[in-house]
């Protein structure tokens, strides 16, 4: 990529620059005025109000760029204002905005349906619904796993996150800030240990793939009845709880004990999926494949756009009527989607993943080195995290964390955290990113470890 490409959004110069302190005076001003207008619930990471965004950087109100590693939460993988995505959206804005698919159907639907079914692990018979946002798809694929099995359980693990709607409020692990005070939660929700080898009892080498699953499987036997089970879910890596990898073996076994058992198996791979992890989904990189997946995010290129797909016989166990919503698969996102998909393909946006990895890690690992501060190092692809704690200890830092990314934020980098304990570093660059802009912003990052 040059260093004006057009691929990945307008011609914006790909670049660091500070033309005032952040947040300048425009974006101060902007900040006034939120809190006056906007609900408090609402938090924001940073501080400046975006006026242009394009491949890897973020330009704001008083005309700073920013180095993006964040893709505005793993969504903007083909760069913001991708070309194909403007095109596409621009031609099918000015054809028809919406009629609902429940309504009159447009092909641009039936298009993104093929896509995902061919593009989602396993080559067999599949069918997709589309819907607004990640949390929607989860609470879809839910309600369709509990129709197909006529079972009601669904279990979930430590660290999940799954959204913010009621149901999915109640698959999601972290209260504070996603539950407190919101419940009651929807019942028959189940959760079990995850795979976490950072943090498993005895240590990392101890959590293997056969234990956690010993594990796991005891309890649902124990305390819930595998034929009460209609679903397991679980993110292949999980996202916010703080890009936790399992050992190998884990997700396989997983999904062994689902299909034994007539559970189905549902991969949430909302932050995982569309090229992140150096695979189309994160499922492929040991062969797991789901009953059913749940995608959104990068799915469109910022567009909101969600879809659950999965094996034809689960997903048509649904009566006609029982799924839907006005605006799911909304024409324009689905255009937006096809756009992503193209430019995903065109690209070979997984080999971009893996290279934008292959620079990353070594970096990392020798910041790691130079920093007891940073306990793991983990992730694949272009989904990578660093674990901060009390050096020598497990004991997570949540302090260090956020203060590194103060820095970065200052520095006009955009990092964001995650985790349980937030205390957790991860970079979500666009896949889209230079090799120097990606550098640059690995050595501001250095920079505020070593201010630290
Ligand atoms: N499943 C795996 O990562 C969204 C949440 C940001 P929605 N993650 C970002 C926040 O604080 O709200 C996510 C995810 C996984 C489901 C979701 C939910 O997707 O599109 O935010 O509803």
């Amino acid at each position: 990529m040059t260093a004006h490409s057009t691929v990945g959004g307008p011609a914006l110069a790909q670049r660091r620059q500070l033309v005032t302190e952040i947040p300048g005076p425009a974006s101060r001003e902007l900040l006034d005025r939120r809190q006056r207008s906007v609900a408090r619930g609402l938090s924001h990471v940073l501080p400046v109000f975006v006026t242009a965004a394009g491949g890897g950087v973020v330009i704001d109100a008083d005309g700073n760029s920013l180095i993006d590693l964040g893709s505005g939460i793993a969504v903007t993988s083909v760069g913001n204002s991708a070309e194909l995505v403007v095109t596409r959206v621009t031609e099918q804005v000015a054809s028809f905005t919406h009629t609902c698919f429940m309504v009159a159907p447009y092909e641009g639907y039936v298009q993104v349906c093929e896509e995902l079914n061919r593009l989602t692990p396993g080559s067999h018979d599949k069918r997709s619904a589309l819907f607004n946002s990640g949390a929607e798809a989860v609470e879809n694929a839910v309600k369709i796993a509990r129709h197909a099995t006529g079972r009601q359980a669904v279990v979930v693990f430590d660290h999940a996150y799954h959204g913010r709607t009621n149901l999915t409020m109640a698959l999601t692990a972290k209260n504070m800030p996603y539950k407190d005070g919101f419940g009651p939660f929807a019942g028959e929700v189940y959760r079990v240990p995850m795979a976490y080898p950072f943090r498993w009892p005895g240590g990392a080498a101890e959590c293997t793939a056969e234990r956690a699953l010993d594990v796991i499987t005891g309890l649902i036997h124990a305390q819930v009845g595998e034929n009460r089970v209609a679903a397991v879910l679980i993110e292949p890596i999980l996202g916010e709880g703080g890009f936790i990898v399992p050992p190998d073996g884990f997700l396989p076994g997983l999904a062994q004990y689902c299909r034994d058992n007539g559970i189905v198996f549902i991969a949430d791979e909302i932050q995982s999926g569309f090229c992140r992890t150096g695979d189309w989904f994160a499922c492929d990189h040991e062969g797991v494949v789901p009953d059913l997946i749940t995608t959104a995010k990068g799915i469109a290129g910022g567009l909101p756009l969600a879809g659950v797909t999965g094996r034809a016989e689960i997903m048509d166990s649904v009566h006609p009527g029982g799924l839907g919503g006005t605006f799911g698969g909304n024409p324009v996102a689905c255009a937006a989607a096809l756009g992503s998909i193209e430019t995903m393909t065109k690209e070979d946006l997984p080999a971009a993943a893996r290279r934008i990895g292959e620079i990353m890690l070594p970096r990392l690992r020798m910041l790691a080195e130079r920093n007891p501060v940073i306990g793991d190092l983990r992730g694949r692809g272009a989904m990578i995290a660093i674990e901060l704690v009390k050096p020598g200890t497990t004991e997570p830092d949540a302090a260090a964390a956020g203060k590194v990314a103060k820095a970065c934020h200052a520095a006009g980098v955009i990092v964001l955290t995650c985790g349980t304990y937030g205390n957790v570093l991860r970079f979500l660059p666009p896949l889209v990113m230079s090799a120097e802009l990606l550098n640059e912003g690995l050595d501001v990052l250095e920079e505020a470890f070593a201010n630290l």
